[in-house]
């Protein structure tokens, strides 16, 4: 791929200018002047509707057909779209998420986007099919496609890059060699979203090895702020929530507090003796912990082998509604007293190597998230944290090998 190229095979622009209320009256900023910040412009075509209050939620107003003596209160969309870019979005993984994305299950029924579909040049004509799939699939909420090999195009303003694409593994491929081609790509793909990405920008990477691969384009944007960066586990965390629940005979919802530690590989360590089910500690609930210590870890470190396996191809929707597990997480406070899985820049915490990309508890405030403190952590957990830690640290320097990151 010549990054850089113009190589957009559509664009459907502008029309994410106005917007429709559910009532389907079309909103316009040109001509009202009356409204500021968020929902602005709202208005009927012949001026029909006041704005008679806005309520304490952001974007809901109560509105007054002139015509008609009845009150309507109507929940309108932020007029202004958020753009979200997806790379690989030609492959299995970017098929399962763009439709959610389309549909408003990830940033929610109120919020329209514009997706940035980015992949490589010659999956272009792919592309082009899923263009037409996300078209006829006329979400109210989808205002833009942009279908792109061209880096300046697909991050162009994006409030939202989630980096899906890289390169898979082939067979006799060292460990390194897929680094330092996967590498590559996310250190021109860190520079991209520094030169155009918007400045409230956040990234997710699910390519792997996403821990290294987010390292790696998280130092090519040294201007991006570190607390900006994400790698997932929280297919890691679902697998595990998912065997503890069926070994426990209990619904998935009772399992909480279960925090991936590491990195995304089948080191990474599912932290059961701090997980709960229905308030309790696993271990006072499943009694077995030899199970615990071995099946159960081994069960979710191979769980990708298995699907692959089985199906004779890798997780795809459930990797896809993992990062939309990772986006909600993030971007939405976190139910009390929980906590999820995602890798973030290392501060040191637990006295992990400060400024690796490694999975903990993590809780979100809905703007900013932290790493929860505190936790428990006995011989057993120490050891697994200690390897999963010791593959990051070894990733991190063969990429600094390769000139990937720096010395
Ligand atoms: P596919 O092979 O189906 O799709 C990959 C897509 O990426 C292709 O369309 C390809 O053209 C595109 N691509 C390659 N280089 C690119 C580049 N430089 N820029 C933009 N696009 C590029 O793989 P898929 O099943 O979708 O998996 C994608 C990635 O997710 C793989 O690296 C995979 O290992 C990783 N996974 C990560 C998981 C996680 O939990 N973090 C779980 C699932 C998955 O294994």
């Amino acid at each position: 791929m010549k990054s850089g190229s113009r190589s957009r095979i559509q664009q459907i622009q502008g029309q994410g200018r106005g917007c429709e209320t559910p009532a389907g009256l079309k909103t316009d900023r040109a001509d009202q002047p009356a409204l500021q910040g968020p929902g602005r412009g709202i208005h009927s075509r012949g001026g029909a509707m006041t704005v008679l209050a806005q309520s304490g939620m952001q974007n809901t107003f109560r509105l007054r057909a002139s015509s008609e003596i009845a009150y309507f209160a109507l929940e309108i969309m932020n007029s202004t779209p958020i753009r979200v870019a997806v790379t690989g979005a030609a492959g299995a993984i970017g098929y399962s998420l763009l439709f959610r994305i389309a549909s408003g299950e990830v940033f929610g029924p109120n919020q329209p986007v514009i997706i940035h579909l980015v992949d490589i040049e010659p999956a272009l004509p792919v592309l082009q099919g899923v263009v037409m799939e996300l078209e006829d699939c006329a979400s109210p909420l989808l205002k833009g496609l942009v279908a792109t090999a061209s880096l300046e195009e697909g991050f162009k303003d994006i409030n939202w890059a989630l980096l899906v694409g890289s390169v898979s593994r082939k067979p006799g491929m060292e460990r390194k060699d897929l680094l330092g081609i996967n590498g590559k790509i996310f250190t021109g793909q860190g520079q991209a979203i520094q030169k155009y990405a918007a400045k409230d920008v956040r990234i997710l990477v699910v390519g792997n090895p996403c821990n290294t691969n987010c390292l790696i384009a998280m130092n090519a944007a040294p201007e991006v702020p570190r607390d900006r960066w994400f790698a997932m586990t929280r297919l890691d965390e679902n697998r595990a929530k998912t065997q503890l629940a069926k070994k426990a005979g209990v619904d998935i919802s009772a399992i909480s507090n279960l925090a991936i530690w590491g990195n995304h590989s089948p080191t990474m360590f599912p932290d059961f003796y701090n997980a709960r089910i229905n308030g309790k500690p696993v271990t006072e609930v499943i009694t077995d912990e030899s199970w615990l210590k071995t099946d159960f870890v081994t069960t979710v470190a191979q769980r990708g082998t298995s699907v692959l396996k089985a199906r004779g191809a890798g997780s795809a929707a459930s990797a896809a509604n993992a990062a939309i597990d990772s986006v909600k997480s993030i971007a939405n406070p976190t139910k009390a007293g929980d906590w999820h899985s995602v890798c973030v820049c290392s501060d040191g915490s637990y006295g992990i190597e400060k400024g690796i990309i490694c999975s903990f508890p993590i809780r979100s405030n809905g703007k900013t998230l932290e790493i929860v403190q505190g936790v428990a952590i006995n011989e057993f957990s120490q050891s697994k944290i200690d390897a999963t830690v010791n593959e990051l640290k070894d990733e991190k320097a063969m990429a600094t090998e390769l000139g990937l990151l720096p010395a």
